[in-house]
């Protein structure tokens, strides 16, 4: 129990009855103070009883107490009056002379002389008694015995007292008067219930008021986000997501199936992680591998290949994948082996892993989204027009296309916008139209292309949300409070 509590109830031992503005003065604390303990008194039952009581008293302006200190206006004109008297002109240059001379005048301390043909202020009387000053000082001490009425409103009219309302509370011993607080029970028990002890039990008061305790959230990451953004876009321009649940990949279908050479510099150990155990994937589509491996060493659907000699050791090799372009290769190949071809847009976003020099916007893996339609016919109108459309759902729309060159795409375009935000052209973006010795070998029929287009997720991320280092935004070196202050994403504002 607080000791302020303990000592209200003490103050009644003696005391039948007492207020709590006295309390206040007896144990100098906020009045307040003492409220708050009776609250907390009262929350364990009926051990006071407690009157509501409304003082009004008064209490001094600041100009109220300037008069008690210097004097009332009336008088300080009086005093500001020589022997021979005062030009009016003069006097009304005085501090508070309009007050201070009509209240001299109506109580008979000065008078006005024309007689010169001059206004002179003159004194009536040898000496005067200040009773707006003796008056403030009784009441600055709530002394009001000897103060009419009448002085009062005049005192509240010329603004030197002001009236106030305080609510206080008269304390007097209750039913279950004690010096000490029964302990309040915060659960009702199965127990208490089946002793029938819950009769002799005190029970904290339910708080309605209280706040339910915040829920504890999880934030999303800001990559999340964005990758939230990318795929509300793609699924709304009616592509499906495609399977990327598998980090590692083997090398037929990361760069084989692409009709990446095997001597491909982006095939090396600086650029990609292989994998050391298992270090290798064995089961493949065996007639698949087999076109595979012919388009790549002496060519064929109108191909000359690349004419060297292909090795199966090389397409075994275990790896993290480098692109989701080789899950791409995957779907296209299942797409192929259906019994009948159906036109089909799918996407993917998901992590990639590049053995690459790192720096502040370079991490040894990131998010590439991709996007991939296949159907008949296909052109680069098509691709320029299916990424204009994604792009503009971003509001980008200030597109430039720079033809470009990737191992399984002919043509290839990087993609440019100029971003507002930056002032400047960037780089958003690389696409293509997948090559007939990637299509073909799969078994998809002459007249379907496949159309495709890649970017990443934390570009587009750290551009949003401001950062100039990667490592401020993925990686260990993250401050969670960004993850937690971070706002929605709205790519497309
Ligand atoms: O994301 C990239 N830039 C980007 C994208 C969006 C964006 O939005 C802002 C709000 C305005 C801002 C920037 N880039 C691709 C371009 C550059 O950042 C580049 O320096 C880094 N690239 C990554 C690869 O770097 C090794 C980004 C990544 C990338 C590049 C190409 C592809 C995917 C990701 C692809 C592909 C592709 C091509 C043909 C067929 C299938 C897939």
């Amino acid at each position: 129990m607080s000791e302020l509590s303990e000592r209200i109830l003490q103050e009644l031992i003696e005391k039948d009855s007492i207020d709590t503005l006295e309390l206040a003065k007896i144990f100098e604390q906020d009045h307040q103070k003492i409220i708050g303990a009776l609250k907390s008194i009262e929350a364990h039952g009926n051990l006071l009883i407690v009157e509501p009581q409304t003082r009004k008293y008064f209490e001094l302006t600041p100009e109220g107490k300037l008069i008690v200190e210097k004097g009332s206006h009336e008088a300080l004109i009086y005093k500001a009056i020589p022997e021979n008297g005062m030009l009016q002109a003069e006097v009304n240059k005085l501090p508070n002379s309009k007050i201070g001379f009509s209240k001299a005048l109506a109580a008979g301390w000065v008078q006005l002389d024309k007689s010169t043909g001059q206004s002179i202020v003159k004194r009536k009387t040898n000496s005067i008694e200040d009773n707006v000053q003796k008056n403030l000082i009784l009441i600055a001490d709530n002394k009001l015995s000897n103060i009419s009425d009448k002085e009062k409103q005049d005192y509240k009219k010329r603004k030197l007292i002001q009236e106030v309302t305080i609510k206080s509370f008269l304390l007097k011993r209750g039913t279950e008067f004690s010096l000490t607080l029964p302990k309040l029970e915060t659960d009702l028990t199965a127990d208490m219930i089946n002793s029938g002890n819950w009769k002799n039990l005190k029970f904290k008061d339910y708080n309605f008021e209280a706040l339910g305790a915040s829920p504890e959230s999880g934030f999303l990451h800001p990559l999340l986000k964005v990758r939230a953004e990318f795929r509300q876009i793609f699924l709304e321009m009616g592509f499906t997501e495609m399977p990327t649940n598998n980090f590692v990949e083997n090398s037929f279908w990361n760069f084989d199936a692409l009709f990446q050479p095997q001597q491909h510099p982006a095939r090396d150990a600086h650029d990609t992680f292989f994998i050391s155990d298992p270090k290798n994937s064995t089961e493949f589509p065996s007639d698949y591998l087999e076109r595979v491996k012919t388009v790549h060493s002496v060519g064929g659907y109108g191909s000359i290949g690349y004419r060297y000699n292909w090795k199966i050791e090389e397409a075994q090799k275990n790896l993290l994948r480098t692109h989701t372009t080789a899950v791409s290769a995957r779907m296209l190949y299942k797409l192929a082996n259906e019994k009948e071809f159906k036109p089909t847009k799918l996407f993917s976003i998901d992590r990639v892993f590049r053995n690459e020099t790192l720096d502040a916007t370079h991490l040894a893996e990131f998010h590439q989204v991709e996007g991939v339609i296949a159907d008949y016919n296909l052109n680069l109108g098509n691709l320029i027009g299916v990424i204009s459309e994604f792009f503009k759902k971003l509001n980008i729309t200030q597109l430039e296309f720079k033809p470009a060159y990737n191992p399984y795409t002919e043509p290839s375009m990087e993609i440019f916008c100029f971003h507002p935000g930056l002032k400047k052209w960037i780089e958003i973006g690389n696409s293509g139209i997948f090559r007939p010795e990637m299509l073909l070998p799969m078994g998809l029929p002459e007249n379907v292309n496949v159309i495709a287009w890649g970017l990443s997720l934390e570009r587009p991320t750290m551009i949003k949300y401001g950062f100039n280092n990667i490592r401020d935004l993925v990686g260990p070196r993250v401050d969670l409070e960004m993850v937690q202050r971070n706002p929605l994403c709205r790519l497309d504002k």
